[in-house]
């Protein structure tokens, strides 16, 4: 009896195990415990594709150093645009080089092979995913960010063209004015502008005192 408890305890020990280290696979999401892989696509083609045009490997990276290239952002990718031809294959490397969470989307997509129109790779920290998609024919601009609250508009934004794309997005670092940007308003009062007043005298004053005093 003892022994068929053993047995039994061990067996489910391992199923367990296998478990936890075997990503989940649902529908077209895959999860682990480093990240998250949605509607990868190595060869179902869009309709109006009759082959795949190129195979193009991209690596993209993300993370704070990648922004310090942008006046008044914190994060990015470390390039903000990319193109390919109509009905490319594009194999993507995505390298998170922080300690905290970034997501690679792409939106726009044919919703018949990817649902809710998305490509979507996100890494909880440091790492790396790879996952392919194909592009459709049309001439067409997709919107690339991280979905986290105020990446984007902290500068994790890009834009993922085929074919030179049909437009430029707006607020892309680098390479689009935003539609609205950020404004740091004065409140011009007495008190500020006497304040004002007294850190110029100050910064007048200042330096001669202390090269007298040497
Ligand atoms: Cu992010």
């Amino acid at each position: 009896m003892k022994l068929l408890k053993l047995i039994t305890t061990t067996l489910f020990l391992l199923t367990l195990q296998a478990n936890q280290v075997e990503a989940m696979d649902h529908g077209g999401m895959i999860m682990d415990e480093k990240g998250m892989i949605m509607n990868d696509n190595n060869d179902r083609l869009p309709s109006d594709c009759p082959k795949i045009s190129e195979n193009v490997d991209i690596t993209i990276r993300a993370g704070q150093k990648h922004a310090l290239k942008f006046n008044g952002k914190m994060f990015a990718f470390d390039k903000q645009e990319w193109d390919v031809k109509p009905c490319a294959k594009i194999n993507i490397t995505f390298i998170n080089d922080d300690q905290i969470r970034h997501q690679l989307m792409i939106h726009g997509l044919p919703g018949y092979l990817y649902p809710q129109g998305m490509f979507h790779l996100e890494l909880y920290g440091q790492g790396e995913l790879k996952a392919s998609l194909i592009v459709p024919s049309q001439k067409k601009t997709y919107l690339v960010h991280c979905e986290l609250p105020q990446h984007m508009e902290k500068g994790m934004k890009a834009q993922l063209k085929v074919a030179g794309g049909d437009v430029d997005l707006p607020s892309i670092p680098g390479i689009s004015e935003p539609i609205r940007a950020d404004v740091y308003p004065v409140d011009w009062n007495r008190s500020t502008v006497a304040l004002l007043l007294f850190c110029l005298l100050a910064g007048c004053v200042l330096p001669i005192v202390v090269l007298k005093n040497k």
